[in-house]
């Protein structure tokens, strides 16, 4: 067969783009040499429906010993009992344990999208949304923070069978007690969608979710650093909330539920060389290498958020606990949108994503914030003496440009690119 030279280039192109660049994405990272020779491997050839042990097909004696290893670190990195390493992805977790949970119409709870939720806790254009009955809970105005005591009032209000934890744009810890309180109060499960803070979580950076939480979603590409998909946990496993009976008449458990609703309820085969991809990235980040990692990016984190407020800008909830900060542009820059923003900084190979900030006055499709984060850059190996560097760089370009043009001039952008390159050069992909 003739190597496929098309998109051989491209793919040689994307990894030259990735070298070159600052990566501010905070859900991205850069995943090790081995997590992509595991993704890259011949376990994509095996169909293998089903779980370890139980499958559908012969031949999967290798793949369920891969398989189980990924389970069982995953539950070593979470302190959990129960694994489902099969979600392709966060959002097709999301959707199993809804499946497994609710009936179509049931109200569930989840934070706003535009307040830093996801489009599958509940957006219109999302599963989430259509099959079931989301309602929104908020950040308060005044401190940029989950709103608890909304919560709490909406909760008695439309009594939700499920309420999720867990954002998309969010830089401060969760309250699980609080929200288990109130799950218990209305009768609702209790789920954290933990995908960006997992890695800070798995290491005891943050609250324990399982402490509280019935369940958890989560990636496992953005701070854990593995391939990209999606896994669901469960420390104490509960009977189903719906009271469905097992042939020989006992209430069935939620792991149990959880499996069927993955495969085959909402997919088909396992994607086994992403599953053996994560069993790698999950022994990575075992690790006390990797502790230092997940350390290190939430002190750059910190650095930056600090950087950032130094030069002017609105940090929503002025500062961040994790990974990642919300930059609400119309303080500093009332003019200048975070499309044009992302727009501009990406001629200067300097990557970062528009983001609606609370209580925003402006459409998804242009937005007033900006959304950074730092796992990628930290796997680079940049530490925090040079987040004020990259903070200057963005506040160059933004400061340059011009609401009419919608982008900086070109001089500004050639001279700052220059610099990105010129400092990224020290930095290589797989240094580390
Ligand atoms: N797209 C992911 C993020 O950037 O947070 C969520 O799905």
């Amino acid at each position: 067969m003739k190597r496929d030279e098309k998109i051989f280039d491209l793919i040689r192109q994307e990894k030259e783009r990735q070298m070159h660049g600052i990566e501010l994405i905070a859900s991205e990272n850069f995943v090790s040499e081995q997590v992509l020779e595991a993704m890259g491997s011949v376990m994509t050839n095996k169909y293998a429906e089903g779980y370890p042990g139980k499958r559908y097909y012969g031949g999967c004696q290798i793949v369920d010993q891969s398989e189980q290893i990924a389970i069982d670190r995953a539950c070593q990195l979470f302190n959990a009992t129960f694994a489902n390493v099969q979600p392709h992805s966060g959002a097709q977790a999301n959707m199993a344990v809804m499946q497994a949970l609710l009936e179509p119409g049931d109200t569930f709870m989840g934070l706003d999208l535009s307040h830093g939720g996801h489009l599958s806790h509940g957006s219109p254009v999302n599963a989430s949304g259509m099959l079931y009955k989301p309602v929104a809970y908020h950040v308060a105005k005044e401190t940029g923070r989950v709103d608890y005591d909304e919560m709490e009032k909406i909760a008695l209000e439309c009594h939700p069978k499920l309420i999720i934890a867990g954002a998309s744009a969010y830089s401060r810890d969760w309250d699980y007690k609080r929200m288990r309180e109130i799950a218990d109060k209305v009768g609702a499960v209790l789920m954290a969608d933990v995908s960006h803070p997992a890695g800070l979580i798995a290491k005891g950076l943050l609250n324990d979710p399982l402490e509280y939480c019935h369940i958890i979603t989560t990636t496992t590409h953005k701070t854990l650093r593995g391939p990209r998909g999606g896994m669901i946990l469960i420390r104490h496993d509960f009977e189903d909330p719906r009271g469905r009976k097992t042939p020989k008449g006992e209430t069935k458990m939620m792991s149990a539920l959880i499996n069927s609703a993955v495969f085959p309820g909402i997919q088909g085969g396992p994607l086994e060389h992403v599953i053996a991809s994560k069993a790698v990235a999950f022994g990575e980040a075992l690790s006390d290498e990797y502790m230092e990692y997940i350390q290190q990016v939430r002190k750059n984190a910190a650095f930056m958020a600090r950087a950032f407020m130094d030069k002017g800008y609105d940090v929503i909830s002025g500062g961040t606990d994790n990974h990642s900060m919300l930059i609400d542009l119309r303080g500093k820059f009332p003019e200048i949108t975070g499309k044009m923003v992302e727009n501009t900084l990406v001629l200067a190979d300097i990557t970062v994503n528009k983001n609606m900030v609370p209580f925003d006055t402006r459409s998804p499709f242009l937005t007033s914030g900006l959304r950074v984060g730092t796992p990628a850059i930290t796997t680079r190996g940049l530490k925090q003496d040079k987040m004020a560097v990259i903070v200057e760089l963005i506040d160059d370009v933004i400061s340059d440009i011009n609401p009419e043009t919608k982008t900086a001039s070109e001089a500004k952008i050639n001279a700052v690119r220059a610099e990105v390159n010129k400092m990224m050069k020290d930095y290589p992909l797989f240094a580390w």
